[in-house]
């Protein structure tokens, strides 16, 4: 409804080190480019750009076991969960743009910070669950998760910059939805915690009106806790969102994806947005760049009251002639 305008904090977080490919650290400056905060304010939103975070080079960043950059993955989430704890300290609910997955960790602990006990929404092809010990590739964006699940501290190395980060989100208050390409390990650790998944399996078998219901079920079967939605583009088809740095045939929708987020939106519990993964150098043309934005865009507009029926001012007159 317009009357209940949404105040909406934005943080920019162009970071690329949890994953190998460059680009992905512009995905912020696109989506504002694209006319985000025009769009939010037209839909009623009250809205504060924060700017973009400014990571700062770590030297001699060398591999520890398997992963890769994990200084600069350490402190650049660092920095981030303190702008999100901020941004949730003055009011608003979170929009985190990325930038590389890696940054959930961050976004997470902060929120966290700001609200004690979250429900994840984890929207994304994958289940980004690796372990530093299970990870295939070394890439942190594939692991967030793990270093966040109380369930899964005991399997966490000691890693230089990260001993501020504390594991702070239930196994079952987690919430999987689109996945299609998850690692053996992943998903044995998905099996051994329990943890409730919609891969796109259940997404053709249910549809989407029916996975969004169980959704909320599963969340707010005790207490209503707010809403951390995490949402990888990658989630969606290449088709429509091909600038993506590990893209995944047979995925979302454009409409199952804004299904999601109006869904989302009408809990009244969103209280943190990512955006991630939007990679403009991974789109082949012009053309795929932008509905990758779009894409983007479109999302997170939903989050914040965008119905497509339509919508009015409360006070709409019908002009006499
Ligand atoms: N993402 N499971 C693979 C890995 O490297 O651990 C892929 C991860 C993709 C991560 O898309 O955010
Ligand atoms: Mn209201
Ligand atoms: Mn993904
Ligand atoms: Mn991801």
């Amino acid at each position: 409804d317009l009357h209940h305008h949404h105040c909406v904090g934005i943080i920019g977080a162009p970071f690329s080190k949890g994953q190998q490919r460059d680009g992905v650290q512009r995905g912020a400056d696109l989506i504002r480019a694209a006319g985000l905060v025009q769009k939010l304010k037209g839909q009623g939103c009250v809205v504060k750009d924060y700017g973009n975070l400014i990571f700062e080079d770590i030297p001699n960043d060398e591999p520890i076991g398997r992963l890769k950059t994990p200084r600069a993955v350490g402190r650049a989430n660092e920095l981030l969960a303190g702008a999100v704890l901020k941004i949730k300290s003055d009011g608003n609910t979170c929009v985190m743009l990325g930038g590389d997955h890696s940054l959930a960790i961050g976004s997470i602990s902060g929120h966290a910070a700001s609200r004690h006990e979250l429900s994840v929404l984890w929207v994304d092809a994958h289940a980004d669950i690796n372990t530093p010990l299970t990870t295939p590739t070394g890439n942190i964006h594939g692991q967030p998760l793990s270093y966040l699940i109380h369930e899964l501290h005991s399997k966490i190395p000691i890693i230089p910059h990260f001993s501020w980060l504390k594991p702070c989100v239930a196994a079952k208050d987690i919430v999987y939805i689109g996945l299609r390409d998850v690692d053996p390990e992943e998903h044995y650790i998905l099996k051994h915690l329990g943890i409730k998944m919609f891969s796109m399996t259940e997404v053709d078998r249910l549809g989407i009106a029916k996975v969004m219901e169980q959704t909320c079920d599963h969340m707010f079967s005790k207490v209503k806790k707010p809403i951390h939605l995490s949402f990888d583009i990658d989630a969606l088809d290449p088709s429509v969102s091909p600038a993506t740095g590990t893209p995944a045939a047979g995925g979302l929708t454009y409409r199952e994806g804004i299904y999601i987020t109006e869904h989302i939106c009408q809990t009244g519990l969103l209280s943190a947005v990512d955006m991630v993964e939007v990679n403009p150098k991974q789109g082949k043309t012009e053309d795929e760049i932008k509905s990758t934005v779009n894409a983007a865009v479109d999302l997170i507009l939903s989050c914040f009251g965008r119905v497509r029926e339509g919508s009015h001012e409360p006070d709409y007159q019908i002009p006499n002639p």
